[in-house]
C-alpha cells in the first residue's frame, strides 16, 4: 500500500461509525427455542456496559440503538436512565426504534390495522418515540412494521397503503427540526402472503409522502436471494433518499448473521457504491450505518467486535478502489479493466492498514484480543450468569 492509499485508508477509518443494537447483546434464539449465554444482557444498564466494551476495543462504536419496549418500558419516564448510563458508560443513544410488532393488538397489523383504535395505539407509540428521540438528542426514529397478511383475499392492500400513508404522515408532522423518520423494509416474515412495507420502491414511495425528513432504511437481510443489493443502494443515493443501514448478513433469509460472514463482497459492492457517490459529487452521504445481528449462538459482544472490524475492513478496501481509473475504464466499456479495477479494492488486505490506524488512535491494534484478555467476560459471566441460567427457556 503506498502513502496515498494509506491516507485514503485513513481517512475512510475516522469517518466510519457504527451504530450497535441493544437486542444484538440479549439472549435470543430461534422460533424452535433459546440457547442461553450466561453473560447475555438482560437490563439496559448491562446492554450499555457491554456496547461500551466493543466501543472501547474499536473506538468506532460510540451509540446504541435503542428498542423502546425492551430497553425504555416506561417509555418518556425512563429517558433520565438511559442519561446516567450513556453519561455512566461513555456511549450515546442512538435510534430509537418503535416496538409495533409484539403486542397481542398487533395481531392484525400496527399502522395498517383495519381497526382505528389499533392503529391509534400504534401511532401513539411512535409520537412518543419521537418524543424519546428528542430528549435523547437521537437523530433517527427507525421504525419496522410486521403489518401483513397471510393469506390471499384476507385484506385490501390498496386500502392499507392509504393507511400507512396517512399514519407516517402524521408522525413525519411530529419530527422536531434535524430529526428523521427511517423506514424500513422487509418483504416477507412474519406475514407470509403480503407485507406491506416489502420493498424499496415501497418505502421510498412511503418515505417521499411522508415528508422531507422521511427516509429508507435498507436492512441488508431483506431481500431475496438475488436481488442486487448495491444497485437498489445506488439508486437511494441518486435519490437522495438513504437514511440507513441495518447490517447483518444472511445465506437463506432474514438470518441475521455476523457482517460479511457469508458474502463479505456484497458487503464491498455496498461500501463501493457510497464511495463513489461520494468521489463523484464531492458530497458526504449521510448515512447512519447501523447493525441488526442477534445471532444466538456465538458471544454476543465477540459477534459484535467481529462485525465493527469487519465493516472497517470492508469499507476501507471499497475506499481503495482507483475511481478515476474505474471510470476511465467504464467509459471505454473496458469490461476487464474496470471489473479488475474494483477488485483491486476487494483483494487489498486491509486488516495492516486498520491495525496501524488502530494503534496510533491509542486503540488496541487486536480488538478481539483485547477484550479476550480484559477478563471482561469472564466477570460478567459470573455476575449474570445464575440470574441468566436459572432462567426459564421460553419457546417462541
Ligand atoms: C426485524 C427488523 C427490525 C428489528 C426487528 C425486531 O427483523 O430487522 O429492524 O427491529 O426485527
Ligand atoms: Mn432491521
Ligand atoms: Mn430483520
Amino acid at each position: 500500500m503506498n502513502e496515498q492509499q494509506r491516507e485514503v485508508a485513513w481517512k475512510a477509518l475516522d469517518q466510519l461509525k457504527v451504530e450497535l443494537p441493544s437486542w444484538g447483546f440479549a439472549n435470543t434464539g430461534t422460533r424452535f427455542g433459546k440457547f442461553i449465554q450466561a453473560g447475555a444482557a438482560t437490563t439496559i444498564e448491562e446492554k450499555c456496559s457491554d456496547a461500551a466494551q466493543v466501543h472501547a476495543v474499536t473506538g468506532a462504536a460510540p451509540t446504541l440503538a435503542l428498542h423502546v419496549q425492551w430497553d425504555l418500558p416506561n417509555g418518556l419516564k425512563d429517558v433520565s436512565t438511559v442519561e446516567r448510563l450513556a453519561q455512566k458508560f461513555g456511549i450515546r443513544a442512538g435510534s430509537i426504534n418503535p416496538n409495533i410488532f409484539q403486542n397481542q393488538e398487533y395481531k392484525y397489523g400496527s399502522l395498517g390495522n383495519p381497526d382505528a383504535a389499533t392503529r391509534r395505539v400504534a401511532i401513539e407509540h411512535i409520537l412518543e418515540c419521537v418524543k424519546i428521540a428528542a430528549a435523547l438528542g437521537s437523530r433517527d426514529v427507525s421504525p419496522w412494521f410486521a403489518d401483513g397478511s397471510n393469506y390471499p383475499g384476507t385484506q385490501n392492500m390498496r386500502h392499507r397503503i392509504r393507511l400507512f400513508e396517512v399514519g407516517l404522515r402524521e408522525i413525519h408532522e411530529a419530527l422536531k427540526p434535524g430529526q428523521r423518520l427511517l423506514i424500513e423494509y422487509k418483504p416477507f416474515e412474519p406475514a407470509f402472503y403480503h407485507t406491506d412495507i416489502a420493498d424499496w420502491g415501497m418505502a421510498l414511495q412511503l418515505a417521499k409522502h411522508a415528508g422531507p425528513q422521511a427516509y429508507v432504511l435498507v436492512d441488508t437481510g431483506h431481500h431475496y436471494q438475488a436481488q442486487n443489493i448495491e444497485q437498489i443502494v445506488a439508486w437511494l443515493l441518486h435519490q437522495k433518499m438513504i437514511g440507513g443501514f441495518h447490517f447483518n448478513d444472511r445465506r437463506y433469509a432474514d438470518d441475521d448473521l455476523t457482517l460479511g460472514s457469508i458474502d463479505p463482497y456484497q458487503v464491498f459492492r455496498i461500501f463501493h457504491e457510497i464511495h463513489s457517490y461520494e468521489w463523484e459529487t464531492g458530497a458526504t452521504a449521510d448515512i447512519a450505518y447501523m447493525v441488526d445481528q442477534s445471532h444466538n449462538l456465538k458471544g454476543k459482544i465477540e459477534a459484535m467486535i467481529q462485525t465493527v472490524c469487519t465493516a472497517q475492513e470492508l469499507y476501507v478496501k471499497a475506499a481503495l478502489v482507483d475511481h478515476e481509473r474505474l471510470q476511465k475504464f467504464q467509459q471505454s466499456c473496458s469490461l476487464v479493466d474496470a471489473e479488475e479495477t474494483l477488485r483491486g479494492g476487494f483483494w487489498q488486505d486491509t486488516r495492516a492498514v486498520v491495525k496501524d490506524w488502530r494503534k496510533a488512535k491509542g486503540l488496541p491494534e487486536d480488538p478481539m484480543q483485547a477484550f479476550r484478555e480484559s477478563g471482561y467476560l469472564e466477570r460478567i459471566t459470573r455476575e449474570r450468569g445464575e440470574r441468566n441460567l436459572g432462567a426459564t427457556v421460553s419457546y417462541a
